[in-house]
C-alpha cells in the first residue's frame, strides 16, 4: 500500500490527498509537524517539501506529480476524453493554483495568524502527528515560525500585501468560476477543479474537508473567512466539496505512526 506524508492542514497535501482518493487509490496517511519534519523529508527526497507519496521503492515529491501518479495508477481516468486544447487548459489553472492562488492563501493565513496567534496556528499543525515528532514540534516552533514568517513573508506588516495579492487571484478566480460551467473544464471533475478547491479550501473550512471539518478555526482565520464568504469562488468551492468529496475521514484513519 502506498504512504502519503503530509502536514495535516496543509492545503496542497489534501490536493494530493483528493487526487489519491478520486482515484480510488489504497493508501494510509502519515501527518508530520513543521520542524521535525525536516529529518524525516531529507531522507526520502531531495527537498524538506510536503507531499511525498512512497509506493513500493517509488518516491514522488509535490502534489502535481503525486496527481499524475494517481491519474497513471488510479481507477480513474481523468483526462478521458479530454482534447489536447483541454489539456492545456488543465495545465494551465493547475499551474496557477499551486503557484499563485495556493501561495496568496497561505501567505494571508500566516501573516495574520502567526504574530498573535501562533498557539492555536501550532495546535493545528501538530494535531495527529506522528508519535515521535509531537513532543519535538513545539520545542522546535519559535525556529519554525520565524522560518515560516521570513521565508513565506508572512509578518504582520506584510497583511495588506498579503490581501491585496490574495483578492487579485480571486478576482481573477470568481471571473473563471461565473460561466455556465459547473467545472472548470470539460463536463465532468477533473484535476483543475480539485487543485483550486484544494488551494483554496484554506479560507472556506468546509465541512466535508479530512482536516477542516473536525478542526475549529482560531479568530483571524475567522475574519479572513468572514471577508470572503460571499464570492462567487468560495461558493463554487465549497458546493463542489458538499457534492463531490466524501465526507471527513475519521482522525484514527491518519496512522498515528
Ligand atoms: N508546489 C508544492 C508545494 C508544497 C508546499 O509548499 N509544501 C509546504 C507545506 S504547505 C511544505 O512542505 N513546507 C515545509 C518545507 O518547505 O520544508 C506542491 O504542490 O506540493
Amino acid at each position: 500500500m502506498a504512504t502519503l506524508f503530509t502536514f495535516g492542514p496543509s492545503h496542497y497535501c489534501e490536493k494530493a490527498r483528493w487526487a489519491l482518493d478520486l482515484a480510488a487509490v489504497r493508501y494510509r496517511e502519515v501527518r508530520w509537524a513543521p520542524g521535525p519534519h525536516l529529518l524525516s523529508a531529507r531522507r526520502l527526497a531531495p527537498r524538506s517539501l510536503v507531499p511525498i507519496l512512497c509506493h513500493s521503492k517509488t518516491i514522488i515529491q509535490g502534489s502535481g506529480r503525486i496527481t499524475d501518479w494517481a491519474e497513471a495508477s488510479g481507477g480513474m481516468n481523468w483526462r478521458s476524453g479530454a482534447s489536447s486544447a483541454e489539456k492545456a487548459e488543465i495545465a494551465e489553472l493547475e499551474a496557477w493554483a499551486d503557484d499563485a492562488l495556493g501561495v496568496a492563501v497561505r501567505r494571508l493565513i500566516y501573516a495574520a495568524s502567526l504574530g498573535t496567534e501562533s498557539r492555536a496556528v501550532a495546535a493545528a499543525l501538530f494535531r495527529g502527528a506522528i508519535w515521535w515528532q509531537r513532543p519535538l514540534a513545539p520545542l522546535m516552533w519559535p525556529i519554525s515560525r520565524r522560518a515560516i514568517m521570513r521565508g513565506l513573508r508572512a509578518t504582520a506588516e506584510d497583511i495588506p500585501d498579503a490581501r491585496a495579492a490574495l483578492e487579485r487571484e480571486l478576482d481573477h478566480l470568481d471571473r473563471l468560476v461565473s460561466g455556465q460551467n459547473r467545472f472548470l473544464v470539460g463536463d465532468h471533475l477533473g484535476r483543475a477543479d480539485i487543485a483550486v478547491a484544494s488551494l483554496l479550501s484554506p479560507i472556506i473550512f468546509p465541512a466535508e474537508h479530512p482536516v477542516y471539518g473536525t478542526l475549529r478555526p482560531w479568530q483571524a482565520q475567522r475574519r479572513i473567512m468572514e471577508a470572503y464568504r460571499d464570492r462567487p469562488c468560495v461558493h463554487w468551492t465549497a458546493a463542489l466539496y458538499r457534492d463531490f468529496r466524501r465526507p471527513p475521514r475519521d482522525d484514527a484513519a491518519a496512522f498515528p505512526g
